[in-house]
C-alpha cells in the first residue's frame, strides 16, 4: 500500500509526503524502514521496494548566486597558485610585506580588556555606551553644538554596512517612496543595501572619465533635479571607487543645493583619516554641513582605520534638528535593530572606546593612522613614476597621483581588467579600482608592466 503511493513517479515536491510527515508516523511506510542515500527503503508485504522520499529537494527553485564583485575577487586570489599574484580587490591595508597588519593600538588595547577582565554580557541594543560617546566625538568634533546640544542620534552598528542598512530601515520606514541618489560611480554594495531595504535610488552624475575628475556640473544639476527631500548619500572623505573628492568650496555648493532643495544628506564615512592622514581634515565634510544646523545622517566605519574589519565596528548617526527629535529617532533605530540583530557585538566597541577615549593611545592611533596614510601615498608616488618612466605613448597618467585615499581608480575597462588578472594575476574590481592598500613598493613596476599592457593592447 504504502509503496504504490509513494512511487518515485509520484514524488514531486507537491505530490510527495514530507519526511516529517512519515517519521511521525502519519503514513504507514511498512515493517521496517532504514534511509539510504535520500530513499527509504520500505519491506513491505514481503517485497523490497525503492520509495522516494527526499530525492527532491524544496530548494530546487534556488540558482547560483554570482561571486560578490569586490569581496569574490579575493575568493578568487587565494583560489591562483601563481607566485607573482597580487591581490589589490579589496580595500584592507597590507604591509609593505603585503601581510595583514593589526595596529599596535589596538593590541594595547585589547591587552587593558584582558586585564580588566570585561565580561561578554549582552550590550543594550543601541550598543556600548562609551562607544557611542566617543565615535560621536571623533566624527563631529567633541565640541560641537550638535552634541552639546543632545541632538544626535547614536547607535552602533554592524560596521559601515550594517550602519547604512539599518538607515535605509529607517528610511524604508518613515520616509515612504523617498528616493536615495547615489553617486555614478560607487561602493558596489550601496545599490544591494538599498535594494534590499526596498529604498528606491537613482544616480547623480560624480566621475567625468574625460577629465578623470569630479564632473561637479553634471553632480550639482542632478542633485538639484531630484524630487525635493530626496537623500543625498554623500562619501564624506576618500571617494570609492574614484578617489575624488569635491574641494572645500564645491562642498559649500552642495551643501547650498541640498538646503534649496530641502534634500536630507546622507554621508558614508568609511574611510576617516585615510584620505589626508588626519582623523579631524578627513571630518570636515561632515562637520560643514553640520555647522550650517542641518539634519544630516552618518554612517561611520572602522574596519580600515583602525583596521577592525572583522570586528564588525561601525556606528549610525543622526542629527536632528532637536534633542527631543533625536530621542525618537534613536528609539526607533533600536526598535528597527532588535529583530534583525537584536545587539551588536561588544569586542569592537571596546576598542574604539579604549583607543578613542584614552589620550594616550589616541595620539598613538593618529601616528599608525599617518604611517598608513603614508605608505599608501609613497606606492601612489612609485606607481606613477613606474608608469611614467616605462610608458613611451606619452599618456599622463598624473591622475593617480591626484585621487586620494586606499584606490586608485585606473580607468581600465572590463576587458582590460579581465587581462589584468587573467595574464598578470593582478586581482582587482571589473570598474578597473586598485587598491593601493594592497600594493608594495616593490611590486610597483610589476604592476606597471600590468596596466601598460592591458591599457595598450586590450581593447
Ligand atoms: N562604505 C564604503 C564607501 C566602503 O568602501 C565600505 C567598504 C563600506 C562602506 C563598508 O565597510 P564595512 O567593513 O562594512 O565597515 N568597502 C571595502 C571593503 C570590502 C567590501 O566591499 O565590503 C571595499 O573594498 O570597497
Amino acid at each position: 500500500m504504502a509503496s504504490t503511493m509513494l512511487s518515485i513517479a509520484s514524488a514531486t515536491p507537491s505530490a510527495s509526503l514530507s519526511m516529517h510527515e512519515k517519521l511521525k508516523g502519519k503514513v504507514k511506510l511498512g515493517s521496517t524502514t532504514n534511509s539510504t542515500a535520500g530513499f527509504i527503503k520500505t519491506k513491505s508485504f514481503g517485497r523490497v521496494s525503492m520509495v522516494a522520499a527526499v530525492n527532491v529537494s524544496r530548494f530546487e527553485g534556488v540558482t547560483m548566486a554570482p561571486p560578490d564583485p569586490i569581496l569574490g575577487v579575493s575568493e578568487a586570489f587565494k583560489a591562483d597558485t601563481d607566485e607573482k599574484k597580487l591581490n589589490l580587490g579589496v580595500g584592507a591595508y597590507r604591509t609593505e610585506e603585503l601581510q595583514p597588519y593589526v595596529l599596535d593600538v589596538v593590541k594595547k588595547a585589547e591587552n587593558l580588556m584582558l586585564e580588566r577582565g570585561e565580561n561578554k554580557e549582552y550590550l543594550p541594543i543601541e550598543g556600548l555606551a562609551a562607544f557611542n560617546k566617543v565615535t560621536a566625538e571623533l566624527l563631529f568634533g567633541a565640541d560641537n553644538s550638535v552634541l552639546k546640544e543632545q541632538r544626535v542620534a547614536t547607535v552602533q552598528g554592524l560596521s559601515g554596512t550594517g550602519s547604512l542598512r539599518l538607515a535605509a530601515a529607517l528610511i524604508e520606514r518613515y520616509f515612504p517612496g523617498a528616493k536615495v541618489l547615489i553617486s555614478s560611480p560607487t561602493w558596489g554594495n550601496h545599490k544591494n543595501i538599498f535594494n534590499d531595504a526596498r529604498v528606491p535610488w537613482s544616480e547623480y552624475r560624480y566621475y567625468d572619465p574625460k577629465t578623470v575628475g569630479l564632473d561637479f556640473e553634471g553632480m550639482i544639476a542632478d542633485i538639484k533635479a531630484a524630487p525635493g527631500g530626496s537623500f543625498i548619500l554623500l562619501h564624506g572623505c576618500a571617494h570609492n571607487p574614484t578617489g575624488i573628492d569635491p574641494t572645500p568650496e564645491q562642498w559649500e555648493k552642495i551643501a547650498d543645493v541640498i538646503q534649496e532643495k530641502n534634500h536630507i544628506p546622507f554621508f558614508d564615512v568609511a574611510y576617516q583619516g585615510f584620505a589626508s592622514g588626519s582623523l579631524d581634515n578627513d571630518a570636515s565634510s561632515v562637520r560643514l554641513f553640520a555647522t550650517r544646523g542641518m539634519e544630516l545622517l552618518v554612517a561611520q566605519s572602522y574596519s580600515k582605520n583602525l583596521g577592525l574589519y572583522a570586528e564588525r565596528i561601525g556606528a549610525m548617526n543622526v542629527v536632528c534638528s532637536s534633542s527631543d527629535l533625536a530621542a525618537r529617532v534613536k528609539s526607533q533605530l533600536k526598535r528597527l535593530a532588535r529583530p534583525m540583530y537584536s545587539n551588536p557585538p561588544v569586542h569592537g566597541a571596546r576598542i574604539v572606546a579604549n583607543v578613542v577615549g584614552n589620550p594616550a593611545l589616541f595620539d598613538e592611533w593618529k601616528a599608525e593612522m599617518e604611517m598608513m596614510a603614508g605608505r599608501i601615498k609613497n606606492v601612489r608616488q612609485k606607481l606613477f613614476d613606474s608608469l611614467s618612466a616605462k610608458d613611451k605613448s606619452g599618456k599622463d597618467w598624473s591622475f593617480i597621483l591626484r585621487q586620494i585615499g586606499m584606490f586608485s581608480f585606473t580607468g581600465l575597462n572590463k576587458a582590460q581588467s579581465d587581462n589584468m588578472t587573467n595574464k598578470w594575476h593582478v586581482y582587482m574590481t571589473k570598474d578597473g579600482r586598485i587598491s593601493l592598500a594592497g600594493l608594495s613598493l616593490a611590486k610597483c613596476e610589476y604592476l606597471a608592466d600590468a596596466i601598460i599592457d592591458s591599457y595598450h593592447n586590450v581593447s
